[in-house]
């Protein structure tokens, strides 16, 4: 059986923990590409995920994942082709991410799978990310650089800077060096909480260019053209709280919930496997 392995990438509070507590709640009642293999037994590691799909039942969303935690589940799956495959979905505190990128440093664990990955699957939330759009100008004009001898400096990073750093250090271990490499891993880029955006259809690349230009030319000129594709996900479709109790996640059920923006930007699309199958999509062992 094919058992590819996934990089999954995403900082604090990107949405990596709704994501998969959605995907399998999917896969259980309303599968898409990605089915649940029937000819397998279900693995017995789910409670996470279970808790999770737990919390959206009751109409509230689930817990922050501790930053030390790192899990993995086991997921027997089919795709539309007929192809098995056993998939480890990872979760872990995002704040291990932005660990990679403060301490140049890469863990043992990220280590084994940033050699082996053959997909990467990056999370990214627009609304908080923080970019200097006037710093360019500021420099041109002097207009809000400090004049006295105290310069202060920016708490974050901008993330076009932070994100191609991080992507940097990542292929870096991984191997990937750009004259070296003749072949990148498939890349699925999800801008996540799509919903919080406003869009008109324009496809999720364009969305990506406006807020992430610099990030966005550094992918281009970096990845194989075929091997990245860009989408919007809103895993919940909405916003909710520890306590909202929403009516329609309790009357409907979450699986009614949540839809992703394919690349082309025209559809909100209720299947949250496609990416993934986009993913794994001719994947060879
Ligand atoms: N509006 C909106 N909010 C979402 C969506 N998905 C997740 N959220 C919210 O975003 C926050 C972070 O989501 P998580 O899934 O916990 O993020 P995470 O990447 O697991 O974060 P860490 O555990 O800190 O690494 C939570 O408050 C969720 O309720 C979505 O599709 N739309
Ligand atoms: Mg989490």
């Amino acid at each position: 059986m094919r058992k590819p392995v996934v990089l999954l990438l995403g900082g604090p509070n990107s949405g990596k923990t709704h994501y998969a507590g959605q995907l399998y709640g999917r896969l259980q009642r309303k599968p898409g590409m990605l089915k649940l293999n029937s000819n397998q037994t279900t693995p017995p590691n789910l409670s996470a995920l279970g808790e999770v799909l737990g919390q959206l039942e009751n109409g509230n969303s689930a817990e922050h994942t501790p930053s030390e935690t790192w899990s993995e589940i086991t997921l027997n799956l089919v795709d539309d082709q007929g192809q098995e495959l056993q998939l480890n979905w990872p979760d872990y505190g995002g704040e291990q991410l932005k660990e990679v990128f403060k301490n140049r440093e890469v863990p043992e664990n990220w280590r084994n799978k940033l050699l082996n990955a053959d997909g990467w699957f990056v999370l990214i939330r627009l609304s908080s990310e923080t970019v200097y759009s006037d710093a360019i100008d500021k420099l041109k004009t002097g207009v809000g650089v400090a004049k006295s001898s105290s310069c202060q400096r920016a708490v974050n990073w901008d993330a076009n800077a932070y994100w191609i750093e991080t992507f940097q250090i990542l292929k870096h271990v991984a191997g990937l060096d750009s004259i070296s490499s003749l072949t990148t891993p498939r890349l699925a880029i999800l801008l996540s909480c799509y919903d919080e955006l406003t869009t008109t259809d324009q496809p999720p690349l364009e969305v990506l260019k406006a807020k992430l230009p610099l990030f966005e030319s550094y992918l281009s000129s970096t990845w194989h053209e075929s091997a990245i594709s860009i989408w919007g996900l809103s895993s919940l479709g909405k916003s909710l709280g520890s306590s909202t109790n929403d009516d329609d996640f309790i009357d409907e059920g979450p699986e009614y919930h949540g839809w992703v923006c394919t690349p082309d930007g025209k559809s909100n699309d209720g299947d949250l496997t496609k990416p993934l199958a986009w993913l794994l999509k001719n994947y060879d062992d």
